[in-house]
């Protein structure tokens, strides 16, 4: 009897430690699996920034040493990025499992290596070249869950722990290891409970992380390709700006505004990853014939290189949801006379990849005097990914809802009767002109300035009619008229001036402008539902 006592004993009061411990091993993999998946997922929506996976491996490339990274190649050749992530991915599951067991068996120290791991992971995202503060945001998300998961693991699996040892010490047969699992594995509820959660945890995670990781990898595919491309020169360049377009005052809009300066509006999550190769774009509907074009043979077109200024009716007066680029493209009018619409048709649904549609004028595309684009390039390279790649539409005069279609794959022959847009059936207007518009670039009300002669200047715009004129009152007082940059084209902004006697004091400052068919800009308000803003941009500036 004494010497059964002692095994007896640890038997009834910690019931198959092994056997929980490998549970706890579960838990710190399964915590490692949901820290992943958020994090691959939030840095999905940050479009691929901070990626912990491929940051921490990029950080151990740079920490290798010399010698034993040419080992390495020497050894696996090409397979040395797979070499260095099966590593990583042993490195990571035995980390994980030690979290879990620590924590079970010393809390909070799992917690402790769970933060130091994920220390490391932050270091190495926002370090590497080109990254932000930002891209610690997936590695901080991921922690914070993974820590919530782990906590919650743990303690369902202590409360089946205790269930079973209070179980087996009010039990009667201990004698065989094999009925001590028996009677542990028997502890009903709590034990259901545990192994519900890992499991619906872990594979739910897995699912998560694999397509997370799916569509990052596809992002980062298409960048490839769109970074091996080059485009054709256009057949067709846009006009030169002149040093005239622009002019010199310091906070003023730049006439062209940066591919990475651009507003971006659209309802993807995540912006789709098109491999140009594989693209078309089909032309359907009220036509007498159906076509589809691929990339190359759009690229073999001649194209044209315009001027145009996008425009979102989301724009408030004043806002900033407005750019001007150099689009280069084929002109939609083109392949609509390829396809023959019928003469009952009257508009055009253009379809994204993701689904959004637009409703265009078919009046406006097949417009001869209207260079509305099958865009492919934008300031000089191809499209960004989140402005469309491979292929957009540009339509100068319509607001984008209603016409720059991104990513787009389809153009659908009908009528506004049959058909209509995204936006349209959410309360917007199916037919979209810009409103005549301006804004003050500059001064601010933000940023006092010093009395004496001050530059007031910003843009205008009255996409494919042009500005006639900008004026601008102080105070409410008489209308004077600003200094105008010479006009590129008719669809692009235009940059205005005004040299102001500034006197002490807060002044009201109001800009307003006139197209080249005499409508002056409104100083009636309207929001920018259902059609577009109206009003004039007021700013209230300091002088000192
Ligand atoms: N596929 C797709 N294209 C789209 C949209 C969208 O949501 N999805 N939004 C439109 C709107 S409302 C505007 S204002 C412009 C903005 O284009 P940008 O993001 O390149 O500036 O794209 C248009 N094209
Ligand atoms: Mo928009």
């Amino acid at each position: 009897m004494t010497t059964t006592e002692p095994s007896r004993q640890a038997t009834t009061s910690s019931p198959a430690p092994a056997r929980i411990t490998l549970f706890a091993g579960l838990v710190g993999v399964v915590t490692a699996l949901v820290t992943l998946a958020v994090a691959e997922v939030v840095s999905l929506l940050l479009g691929g920034r901070g990626n912990p996976i491929l940051s921490v491996g990029s950080l151990v490339i740079d920490l290798t040493p010399g010698g034993l990274k040419t080992l390495v190649i020497d050894v696996f050749g090409t397979a040395d990025k797979i070499f260095l992530f099966v590593v990583l991915g042993l490195v990571v599951v035995a980390l994980a499992v030690a979290v879990g067991i620590v924590q079970l068996r010393k809390p909070p120290y799992g917690i402790t290596l769970l933060l130091v791991v994920g220390l490391i992971a932050l270091v190495a995202s926002v370090t590497r070249s080109e990254a932000t503060a930002i891209d610690g945001a997936p590695v901080l998300i991921g922690v914070a869950a993974g820590v919530i998961v782990l906590r919650l693991l743990v303690r369902r699996l202590e409360a089946w722990e205790s269930a079973a040892g209070a179980r087996s010490a009010a039990g009667t047969s201990m004698r065989t290891p094999d009925a001590t699992a028996i009677s542990f594995g028997g502890a009903g509820q709590p034990r259901r409970q545990f192994l519900t959660t890992l499991i619906v945890a872990g594979v739910a995670s897995a699912v998560v992380a694999a397509a997370a990781r799916a569509m990052s990898a596809a992002t980062t595919a298409a960048n490839t390709v769109r970074e091996s491309l080059r485009l054709p020169a256009a057949a067709s360049p846009g006009p030169l700006i002149g040093t005239d377009a622009t002019l010199d005052v310091d906070g003023i809009s730049p006439f062209v505004t940066a591919n990475a300066d651009f507003y971006r509006i659209d309802t993807a999550l995540q912006v789709p990853a098109i491999d140009s190769s594989s693209w078309t774009l089909k032309i359907t509907g009220m036509v007498e014939e159906e076509l589809e074009i691929t990339f190359d043979e759009l690229l073999a077109l001649p194209l044209q290189e315009r001027w145009i200024t996008l425009t979102c009716v989301s724009n408030e007066v004043g806002g900033d949801l407005i750019g001007n680029a150099l689009w280069l493209g084929y002109p939609i009018r083109e392949l609509l006379a390829r396809a023959k619409p019928d003469s009952g048709a009257d508009m055009v649904l253009s379809t994204s990849q993701d689904g959004f549609t637009a409703s265009t004028p078919l009046a406006v595309l097949t417009d001869e005097n209207t260079d509305a684009l099958l865009a492919v390039g934008m300031n000089g390279e191809p499209l960004p990914l989140e402005h469309g790649f491979p292929v957009r539409m540009v339509v100068p005069g319509l607001y984008g809802y209603v016409s720059a279609t991104k990513w787009v794959t389809e153009l659908k022959v009908t009528t506004f009767e049959q058909d209509e847009g995204y936006w349209t059936s959410r309360g917007w207007t199916a037919r979209g002109p810009i409103k005549i518009s301006s804004r003050i670039d500059t001064p601010s009300s933000r940023t006092p300035v010093s009395a004496g002669t001050v530059a007031i200047a910003g843009v205008a715009w009255a996409q494919h009619t042009g500005i006639a004129a900008v004026e601008v009152s102080i105070d409410g007082g008489q209308w004077r008229a600003a200094t105008l940059a010479t006009a590129v084209t008719a669809d692009t902004w235009l940059q205005w001036s005004y040299a102001w006697e500034a006197t002490s004091g807060d002044h009201e400052v109001r800009v307003r402008a006139t197209d080249r068919d005499g409508t002056v800009q409104t100083a009636s308000e309207a929001p920018p539902a259902p059609d577009g803003s109206t009003g004039l941009h007021t700013v209230t500036v300091s002088v000192d």
